[in-house]
């Protein structure tokens, strides 16, 4: 099977769709929240060829040391891409205007894809709502789902009830390691906050961790445990 995802209207634009026969290995990476030097240790131990690919599920920026230094690495880097994230969208959209943003910045956010996909592997950067069908969703669905049917951080999750067909990469919903299901992978493991930055070999079907070693509070109400 390979089914490519159909989304709406406003979505539709903003979804790239991946051939990946040609490409190496490929890694999905969470949330990296400006966590640049994490980021750099990842990067070097993945050991990227000419034609791997990693994509990330958004949140670059915010929160951490050095949005900016994160920015420069992925732009610069052809192998590196990621979805936009809700707090990149909070910068489109003019709801943040942190100090360290530069115009090229904001250029490059909206520039970034609300999904990609490839094979039957779906990576946005919040989730989708398993009752509903994809076409219905909308960008701003996608990029903050976590308890469409329940209460914030006390759940059920999306990816509690969600039964495919795809196998949804996501990040956005703190887990202190990462949600491995068959129809749904979380990948934010909260390297900003002291926890890890997970990255899933998608060629290999194996989880890369490595050790944060900045930390911001966050209360335990807000890191899920996936168990
Ligand atoms: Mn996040």
């Amino acid at each position: 099977m390979n089914t490519k995802p159909q989304f709406g209207n406003g979505v539709e634009a903003q979804h790239e769709r991946f051939k990946i026969d040609s490409y190496g290995k490929i890694y999905i990476v969470g949330d990296v929240h400006g966590s640049r030097k994490i980021l750099e240790r990842l990067l070097t131990d993945l050991e990227l060829a000419g034609d791997d690919l990693v994509v990330f599920v958004g949140d670059l920026v915010r929160k951490g040391p050095d949005s900016p230094g994160v920015i420069d690495l992925v732009r610069e880097d052809s192998r590196l891409v990621s979805v936009r994230g809700n707090n990149e969208q909070k910068i489109v959209r003019g709801d943040k205007n942190p100090d360290w943003l530069r115009e090229s910045d904001r250029e490059y956010f909206q520039s970034l894809p609300v999904a990609i996909s490839f094979d039957e592997v779906l990576v946005v950067h919040g989730g989708i709502d398993p009752q509903r069908s994809l076409a219905d969703h909308t960008v701003e669905e996608l990029l903050t789902m976590r308890s469409p049917h329940g209460d914030g951080y006390d759940g059920p999750f999306w990816y509690d009830d969600y039964e495919g067909p795809y196998r949804v990469f996501f990040g956005h919903t703190v887990h202190d390691h990462p949600v491995e299901r068959e129809h749904a992978v979380g990948l934010d493991t909260g390297c900003v906050y002291g926890g890890t930055l997970t990255a899933y070999d998608y060629r290999n079907d194996e989880f890369h961790t490595v050790e944060a070693k900045t930390h911001q509070e966050r209360a335990n109400s807000k890191i899920v445990d996936p168990a």
